[in-house]
């Protein structure tokens, strides 16, 4: 047999083929061996799949995209970045997934993130292909007019490899409503087009009412159908939640509307704490308060909150941890803190946010892990329906938009169960991966080998 069925023979084989022509980007080798471990009998059993190599073409993007992005600060100095799209599969649709800035952007970073966009979209049945890009930029510390410039001068170059049809951009990690606008203002003056081509649109300009909200609440509705399914519920339950931005924030947010005490927020200085549990009022004060100053701390303090300079939330009892900053921000020291102060269920708001070994910990100790491709896809999910809203001209209430967007995380819910099934206990991550990767296989190998 070729080469490339031998990637089939193990895990193993599989990541040592993708590092031959990933070297180095250790995030990508993370995300595939975590994927591929859960759907590796799939790829080689299905005999439609392994005749064309749908799991090895998966795990190499259609297309990567690199440019140097120049732009002018007040001072009037020249800055060189980079900007990428790593355009990872269309076979469901159009190439969908945000864009990050942040000085941690590299090829590595934004590989993982547009392969596991592939089986996130997957999983919401949505026509959604996957993809990523983002900046080696950082917003932080920039005047609104070197944002500004910045976001123009990114677009100059990416408008020309996205489109309504082709790619649609959404924001991420140092990419809010602010950088949309001018992303979006920039596509639409050199395309003289309202075509809808990027999404997080602000509501009344082409964008959806809930998109802001919904990659948090949809992250609190997915835990809400693992509860319910468990004949339990989310009202009275210690809620520890990690990152201060749009995740955590609408996080922390739906979850105090539904009872849960949510006792952190926190960000890459430190944790802040309420014993008692910030109220919905008190989550929107720190949000308010945080986008002013740019301290947590000082934000927390109005509320009562208090900031521990260097902590983490991990080390606070609770019954629920949300991580909702960023990739590997639990490895298994926090994942050995975490069993030991109660947790029992980990919801990742923000994408692979637990360390390969500190997983397993979590599941050798009984702790149920809902992944981020399914308990974080309500973000993307909403950027559906802002797309079919661009398409058919339609204007969506907010209570339209939350009831089908609690009926995505619904469906994705019952999807990863159905398919979770690992030695009599139900494992959401084989679950998701599984039925993410089975429904985007089916159209990839369809097509034939292309
Ligand atoms: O990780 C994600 O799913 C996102 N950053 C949102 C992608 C989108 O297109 O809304």
């Amino acid at each position: 047999m070729p080469v490339l069925d031998d990637a089939l023979d193990s895990v193993e084989a599989f990541v040592t083929w993708v590092k031959l022509r990933h070297p180095g980007e250790i995030e990508f080798h993370q995300a595939v061996r975590s994927v591929v471990g859960n759907v590796i009998d799939i790829a080689r059993d299905v005999p439609e799949f392994r005749k064309t190599a749908v799991l090895q073409r998966l795990a190499e993007p259609d297309r990567s995209i690199r440019f140097r992005v120049t732009w002018v600060d007040d001072e009037g100095e020249i800055h060189i970045n980079r900007g990428y799209r790593v355009q990872h599969s269309n076979a469901l649709g159009p190439y969908k997934g945000g864009l990050r800035f942040d000085p941690t952007v590299n090829p590595s970073i934004l590989n993982f993130l547009s392969f596991e966009q592939v089986f996130k979209n997957s999983l919401t049945g949505l026509n959604l292909g996957g993809g990523k890009g983002g900046a080696d930029f950082t917003t932080k510390g920039r005047s609104d007019n070197e944002v500004m410039r910045f976001c123009y001068a990114f677009m100059t170059e990416l408008h020309r490899h996205i489109g309504p049809r082709t790619d649609v951009p959404a924001g991420d990690i140092g990419v809010g409503s602010r950088e949309i606008g001018y992303l979006w203002g920039q596509y639409k003056r050199l395309e003289n087009q309202f075509s809808g081509a990027i999404t997080g649109k602000a509501v009344g300009a082409g964008g959806s009412e809930l998109r802001e909200e919904a990659t948090g609440y949809g992250a609190v509705y997915f835990l809400g159908e693992m509860l319910a399914d468990a004949g339990d519920e989310l009202d009275g339950k210690r809620v520890t939640v990690s990152g201060a931005g749009n995740v955590a924030i609408h996080a922390a947010e739906k979850a105090a509307e539904l009872g849960a005490i949510v006792v952190t927020l926190s960000n890459r200085k430190g944790c802040l704490i309420k014993e008692d549990g910030f109220s919905v009022q008190d989550v929107r004060a720190v949000e308010g308060a945080y986008t002013r100053c740019h301290d947590l701390g000082e934000a927390g303090e109005p509320v009562g909150a208090r900031f521990v300079e260097g902590g983490k939330p991990w080390t606070v009892a609770c019954d629920i941890a949300i991580p909702s900053a960023t990739q590997n921000e639990i490895d298994i020291e926090d994942a050995r803190a975490l069993v030991d102060n109660g947790c029992k269920i980990v919801v990742e708001g923000a994408n692979m946010p637990v360390t390969h070994d500190a997983a397993e910990l979590l599941w050798e100790s009984g702790v149920t892990i809902a992944p981020g491709k399914a308990a974080n896809a309500g973000g993307v999910a909403v950027s559906g329906f802002e797309m079919l809203q661009n398409q058919s001209g339609d204007i969506w209430t907010a209570e339209h938009a939350d009831d089908a967007l609690r009926k995505i995380m619904k469906g994705i819910f019952q999807r990863s169960k159905a398919e979770g099934d690992s030695g009599g206990r139900i494992d959401l991550c084989r679950g998701a991966d599984r039925a993410g990767f089975r429904r985007v296989a089916r159209a990839t190998a369809w097509m034939g080998a292309m």
